[in-house]
């Protein structure tokens, strides 16, 4: 799917109306949340969030680690604050459906993530995203060595060979919100 520059993907009426995480979502969903799950206890909490963190960290070099425990960080209490309904400093992974359940409507908060977290994966700071600074993303995720090539290529909307902001905020949005399982953004963790 092709995103007007600096706008947001067009999501499906499945993902915006039904109120019900998708098969594709709950797919998404499981994968990512398994490679947040650091201590594989079922849950995600602060510690989680750290040590990712840390792996990304050791990956990429100390250059802005500080502000990029700052960036997760504030992940991880936007996700605490939209998700924890039992108030347990813990999140399940059904919780997470129930958030990505009403993100049609917190479209704001989806972009002001997708935001910071392009700021993340930018490295050196310089506005868009080389397949090398992704590729660190996705060990630092997956723990996979690589990304695999074919999923940057097609991350990289308009063939530049780099992942701009506007690209990477699409992507963002609609594998967080979106329900479209063709669209590039529901590889953005290499799941593919
Ligand atoms: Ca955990
Ligand atoms: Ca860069
Ligand atoms: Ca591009």
């Amino acid at each position: 799917m092709r995103c007007p520059a600096g706008g947001l993907p067009r999501l499906t009426r499945s993902a915006i109306f039904t109120g019900m995480a998708s098969e594709l979502q709950r797919k998404k969903m499981s994968i990512v949340f398994t490679a947040m799950d650091d201590n594989g206890d079922g849950f995600l909490e602060r510690a989680d969030f750290e040590a990712l963190t840390d792996r990304w960290t050791s990956i990429r070099g100390t250059v802005g680690a500080q502000r990029l425990r700052e960036i997760m960080m504030g992940w991880w209490q936007v996700l605490l604050e939209a998700s924890d309904t039992n108030r347990d400093q813990r999140v399940t992974v059904e919780e997470v459906l129930a958030v990505v359940d009403n993100l049609g409507s917190m479209l704001h908060l989806v972009r002001a993530t997708a935001e910071s977290m392009f700021e993340a994966v930018d490295e050196d700071g310089d506005g868009r995203v080389s397949a090398a600074e992704y590729g660190r993303m996705i060990g630092a995720w997956t723990g996979r060595e690589s990304a695999p090539e074919a999923v940057f290529a097609r991350l990289d909307t308009d063939g530049d060979g780099w992942i701009s902001k506007p690209e990477f905020i699409g992507h963002w949005a609609e594998f967080w919100a979106g329900d479209d399982e063709d669209a590039p953004g529901a590889h953005l963790f290499s799941a593919a």
